[in-house]
């Protein structure tokens, strides 16, 4: 039986295939525990292991190196799982190509702008709505093919119903709602009897289905009545500080999919152009706070720092009660810097969130050149901004050192006294 260690993020629905199949074929399949994405799976010892990096990645504990999900779900299969003869076999692979021609393609593209893991803008709006069609013709499939069977091969359940379902968590979660999913009677029984197994409980958990689907903006499954722009306005439980290195990079997490949106964008002007530079180099900052412990980095950051161009600001996410999961929080700071990409050479920030899952707030510093609200400068910084609440801090006051002290070296608490639990930087 296979026997190894999975490199993955916490709650990857990829991942999860091949901890639910291990949890039913008793494979001793462990989570690698000091695991960081974007930075494990980004260092050249996992990428001779692993090369390109994604995750989950597995080694077995006789050395055997495997990538991609369903490879590696496979691998740790019994043959239960895998088909009990060549019919069923090719069977189970063509659920899978299902799983990922058609239902992940679909699901990715309408889940993944509301998380905030790839951007969102104007053109995509098209490929929502493509995704939300498409959605609906890969349920019909499952739908009709259901209707007479308990599972998708077979009597018991195999690794394509472990496939399916977990390309279908995100979007039965975050926006498969009541109305939408009412007329897949068949995959949502399948898909409830799945997910109430054991052995896909000990990996998922409980699996709350979607109530409200979460708009692009928003946090997911949260109320929408107070954004004023629905339409322009969202894995893993992070972890926790001591863990955490200093300043994490972003998360890179289907960036290339966000990378290549920006690189189709037409190349515009740069909106700070009209403001003065000033003295302050933000690419040296940067790189000082980067390479450097706070105790440098800070006093570096007043003394460079050109208060006649630049200004500093404090911005308070707004819907604190909305916030669930730390996870998705995450994704929705994240999702924002992805949003600002352009305005990252005139600006740096760090956004924390204090707190934990149901119970934070999530705020942070800003700095970046003139004195105004940077975000009115350009329709494209317009998605977010109104989200937070906005203060302009006054650079010589004791309360703006404390702030910029405390958000740049991720510490203390927020207003209420719930404690630092992440911090996101934007440069
Ligand atoms: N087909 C692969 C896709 C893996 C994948 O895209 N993983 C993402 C995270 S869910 C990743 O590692 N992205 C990091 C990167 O692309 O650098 C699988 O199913 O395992």
């Amino acid at each position: 039986m296979a026997a190894g260690t999975l490199y993955t993020y916490p709650e990857n629905f990829r991942a999860a295939k091949a901890l639910i199949a291990a949890q039913y074929s008793k494979a001793d399949v462990k989570v690698a525990s000091n695991f960081v994405f974007g930075e494990t799976n980004k260092s050249p010892e996992f990428q001779k292991k692993f090369p390109g990096g994604k995750v989950p990645a597995f080694e077995g504990n006789d050395g055997k190196l495997l990538q991609d999900s369903n490879a590696i779900a496979y691998y740790v299969s019994n043959n239960q799982l895998k088909g009990q003869n060549e019919f069923d076999k090719a069977q189970i692979l063509q659920w899978i190509g299902f799983a990922e021609g058609e239902v992940l393609p679909a699901g990715c593209a309408w889940v993944f702008p509301i998380l905030g893991i790839i951007k969102n803008s104007p053109s995509s709006q098209e490929a929502f709505q493509r995704a939300k069609n498409d959605m609906k013709t890969a349920l019909t499939i499952l739908n009709s093919h259901l209707l007479t069977r308990t599972y998708l091969v077979g009597e018991r359940i195999t690794l394509a119903d472990i496939v399916v379902a977990c390309n279908l968590l995100n979007p039965y979660k975050y926006v498969l709602d009541p109305e939408y999913r009412t007329p897949f009677t068949n995959v949502n029984r399948w898909f409830l009897t799945l997910v109430n197994q054991p052995q896909f409980k000990a990996v998922l958990g409980d699996v709350a289905l979607c109530g409200k689907a979460a708009q692009v903006g928003a946090q997911a499954g949260a109320g929408e009545g107070k954004k004023k722009k629905d339409e322009k306005k969202q894995e893993k439980k992070e972890k926790p500080k001591k863990e955490q290195p200093k300043k994490e990079k972003e998360p890179e997490e289907e960036l290339d999919a966000a990378d290549a949106a920006l690189a189709l964008e037409p190349k515009s002007k740069d909106p700070f152009e009209s403001l003065p530079k000033g003295t302050f180099n933000f690419d040296d900052f940067k790189r000082c706070y980067s390479n450097e412990d706070e105790s440098k980095s800070i006093p570096y950051f007043w003394e460079k720092f050109d208060p006649e161009n630049n200004s500093i600001w404090y911005g308070e996410y707004k819907y604190s009660e909305e916030l669930s999961k730390v996870f998705m929080s995450c994704n929705l700071i994240t999702g924002m810097f992805q949003r600002l990409d352009k305005m990252r050479k005139q600006a740096f920030a760090s956004v924390c969130l204090f707190g934990e899952d149901n119970n934070s707030t999530i705020s942070g510093i800003w700095i970046w050149r003139g004195q105004e609200l940077a975000f009115t400068l350009s329709p494209d910084w317009q998605i977010d901004y109104e989200v937070y609440d906005w203060k302009k801090l006054d650079p010589k006051s004791e309360e703006t050192k404390k702030l910029v002290q405390q958000y740049l070296s991720w510490s203390g608490t927020d207003k209420d006294g719930r404690k630092f639990n992440q911090g996101k930087i934007f440069k």
